[in-house]
């Protein structure tokens, strides 16, 4: 594309104002050096734009580039025999005592090298961007050592690389305790918080700090442990909170000011209160919630009232959300939670960009943003959570700037 384009007849999904999707029936948007320089009604586009290369969008639909806030698609090997032995009466215990769960994934990403990873990871990210997305949140956290953390990093930003994605990585150092700490949470967090972490952020591999705060993970003192010094390297923070159970993960996470508090089945009135009050956006991940057949909700009602901003995501990882869709992350978020189709492309676009402290740069269609965008070949916006398994996604654009 040339570096200024000018797109007319299309739909725009500008995902901005109090409109029903921001949307414009009749529009057009000048693209500049990979910015938004005007988008608007077609019939006010300024004269000194109508000489530019021209694109018509034979009125399909642009919104903003997709955005997957969170997600773990880094990871070595497979876990479809664990699926297999669950849907097969196996318990979740038997299968940990076999090896199973989070740390057969760690197994099988330390023995992975660099490019072995990087092809296996390659495929996932793959699928997303087929379905528009232009931003993707990246985890660490199947390493739980040096090596193997710094490994998914490198191996995450490659990816961002190869694909032409804006990869945001997230270091989750405090996502389980690995073998050799076996016993010994207290002191995994302190190797973490002295060790790893710095070693992470001097090759400035993470652009924030997770945590998984769980009966089966970490404490909120052990988490607090990694918020203090992710405040202090001056890395924002989110958190796994309240997916299984009440820790006070989202009351934490908020007095830390955190990006977001992701899954909240278990949030409680304080935890909205508190994340309303602090601007925490709520990731919701239906995936998760669909693939570990779950049926406590969190409470979207509740989440609504106090104003707190709902993103949702894909959580895409080998154990509880094998999910490489964001199109149908947002049906499930409407079948699944209740979320209105439009509060699903907000929360792909503009509340995810707020998620991940990017929403100067990217998820709304204004002037200023970057021209990251997707065309597809719809009639109205409410058909990208409506249909399943169907992807109308003719083109991405993604102008490196
Ligand atoms: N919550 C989850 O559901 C996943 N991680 C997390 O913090 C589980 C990841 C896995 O089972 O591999
Ligand atoms: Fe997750």
């Amino acid at each position: 594309m040339p570096s200024t384009t000018l797109i007319r007849s299309a739909k725009i999904a500008t995902m901005t104002s109090n409109k029903p999707y921001g949307l414009i029936e009749n529009g057009a948007l000048v693209i500049a050096d990979g910015l938004i320089s005007w988008v608007g009604d077609q019939s006010e586009l300024p004269n000194e734009y109508a000489g530019l290369p021209e694109k018509n969008a034979d009125r399909k639909l642009i919104t903003p580039a997709l955005i997957d806030c969170h997600t773990h698609l880094v990871y070595g090997g497979s876990r479809a025999s664990e699926f297999e032995m669950r849907l097969n009466g196996a318990s979740y215990e038997v299968i940990s005592r076999k090896g199973g769960g989070i740390l057969s994934t760690v197994k099988d990403t330390r023995s992975t090298t660099d490019q072995e990873l990087l092809e296996q990871s390659l495929p996932r990210l793959e699928a997303l961007v087929a379905e528009g997305a232009g931003t993707v949140e990246i985890k660490s956290g199947y390493g739980l050592d040096k090596e193997t953390e710094i490994k998914m990093l490198r191996v995450a930003r490659k990816l961002g690389q190869e694909l032409n994605v804006r990869v945001k990585t997230t270091f989750l150092g405090a996502h389980a305790i690995p073998p050799e700490f076996s016993g010994n949470a207290d002191k995994y967090i302190d190797f973490i918080c002295e060790d790893v972490l710095p070693a992470v952020h001097s090759e400035k591999l993470a652009d924030a700090v997770d945590g998984f705060c769980e009966k089966i993970a970490f404490t909120p003192k052990q988490i607090t442990k990694v918020f203090d010094k992710a405040s202090a390297l001056g890395l924002p923070m989110k958190l796994h909170a309240e997916q299984l159970s009440n820790l006070g993960g989202a009351v934490l996470a908020a007095s830390y000011g955190a990006l977001s508090a992701d899954h909240l089945e278990y949030l409680d009135a304080a935890g909205v209160q508190a994340m309303g009050e602090s601007g925490t956006v709520a990731v919701l991940l239906p995936g998760a919630f669909y693939f570990l057949r779950e049926s406590k909700l969190p409470p979207l009602n509740e989440l609504r009232k106090a104003g707190v901003p709902i993103a949702i995501a894909t959580d895409c990882n080998p154990g509880s959300s094998p999910l490489t869709s964001p199109l149908l992350c947002m049906n499930m978020g409407c079948t699944l939670f209740g979320l209105a189709p439009e509060e699903a492309l907000h929360g792909v676009t503009r509340t995810a960009a707020q998620a991940l402290g990017i929403q100067n740069e990217v998820g709304t269609i204004e002037i200023g943003k970057k021209a990251e965008l997707a065309i597809w070949d719809v009639d109205q916006p409410a058909e990208l959570a409506y249909r399943i398994g169907h992807n109308p996604l003719v083109e991405r654009i993604y102008t490196q700037s």
